[in-house]
């Protein structure tokens, strides 16, 4: 059965042009620096984010840990917001991995961090404090539901950060995603920040993949962390050249995705028991709640979907999150929600 899958971006299949890409890349030993296609792919990222350099990294969670690491010493501290995926789904790493302390402010419903959290978190020169080295933004703002935080916010919070001596890593997994939604190029997102992660695996359907992007000296030291984290790798011009295709097709055309989560959502709004999140699909990601009438569990309604061929996941005891992406057509949203009607009927 051909499945609808909304379980998350990240499930998207590379498109046939990637895969014609891969297997025709020029390749070389990208641990020697002769990866023709990776070091293209590097520079087109760090000329898309309007960075100095830009290092290509298997996944976003190594370009994080990577960035921290390269940002941080052992025993300082990031100030990150409870909600950050780097905080929450990366399995500790900054701390198990970095020796990195990390100092939670809440993020708000719209993903944003109050700049006064900011501020108060900042660690006075004390010497039973850890010193506090970095800021890590996210945008979209994935656990808060997609949502995309500004330029002049991250303007903001970069400012406030560089005026204590401190630096911003921003997690940009989805960046593509919050300047469609913006309209405004990423660059403009990412130039506030001192170093940035993009995805190439989520939204934009290459299989592997991601880029951290920053000045010279940043990416020196984070390519130092990459290796010790097992992260070099040899002939991965074929990775890279999804990549490419990936950042020069797939980009231009996030916004269908974020349309059709729209009509998913206005279609999902009408189901007696659904709640949706305010002001959801920020971007691709539509999250919404089960009413307390609704008497079936979240798992209950996941094994009936996938009996009707659609896959989607739980975000919590009464809570899903649906994200659209290049695999999903118009036909496979009305699907999705005649399926959750009847699941719920
Ligand atoms: N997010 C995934 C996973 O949590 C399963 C998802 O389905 O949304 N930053 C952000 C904002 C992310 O959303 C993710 C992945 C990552 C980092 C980590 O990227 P990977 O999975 O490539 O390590």
């Amino acid at each position: 059965m051909e499945f609808i899958d909304l379980r998350s971006d990240t499930v998207t299949h590379p498109t046939p042009e990637m895969r014609e890409a891969m297997a025709t890349a020029d390749v070389g030993d990208d641990v020697y620096g002769d990866d023709p296609t990776v070091n293209r792919l590097q520079d087109r990222a760090a000329e898309l984010m309007g960075k100095e350099a830009a290092l290509f990294v298997p996944s976003g969670t190594m370009g994080n840990l990577a960035a921290m690491l390269a940002h941080c010493q052992r025993g300082d501290e990031v100030i990150i917001g409870n909600k950050n995926h780097s905080f929450l789904f990366e399995a500790g790493g900054l701390s198990a991995l970095g020796g990195i302390h990390s100092y939670q402010v809440p993020n708000q419903p719209d993903g944003s961090l109050l700049a006064a959290d900011v501020e108060g978190a900042i660690r006075p020169d004390d010497p039973h404090d850890p010193i506090t080295r970095l800021v890590c933004l996210e945008n979209t703002h994935n656990r808060c539901g997609g949502t995309v935080q500004g330029v002049q916010y991250t303007q903001d919070i970069a400012a406030l950060a560089h005026r204590h001596g401190l630096r911003v890593h921003l997690d940009g997994a989805r960046i593509f995603n919050a300047a469609a939604a913006l309209g405004v190029p990423a660059r403009n997102l990412a130039e506030p920040a001192d170093s940035v992660t993009f995805c190439l695996s989520k939204a934009l359907c290459a299989p592997v993949g991601s880029l951290l992007c920053g000045d010279r000296d940043f990416v020196k030291r984070a390519h130092r962390a990459r290796k010790m984290l097992g992260g070099g790798m040899r002939q991965a011009g074929v990775l890279a050249a999804a990549g490419m295709v990936a950042l020069e097709k797939m980009v231009s055309r996030l916004g269908e995705d974020h349309e059709r989560a729209r009509k998913l959502a206005t279609g999902l709004g009408a189901i007696p028991g659904i709640r949706l999140d305010a002001g959801t699909p920020a971007t691709n990601m539509v999250f919404f709640e089960l009413m307390p009438a609704v008497k079936t569990s979240v798992n209950e309604i996941q094994t009936a979907l996938r009996a009707q061929g659609i896959l989607v996941s739980p975000t919590g005891a009464r809570r899903f999150r649906l994200v659209t992406h290049y695999w999903i057509d118009d036909t496979g949203v009305e699907k999705a929600v005649a399926a959750l009607a009847k699941a719920l009927s």
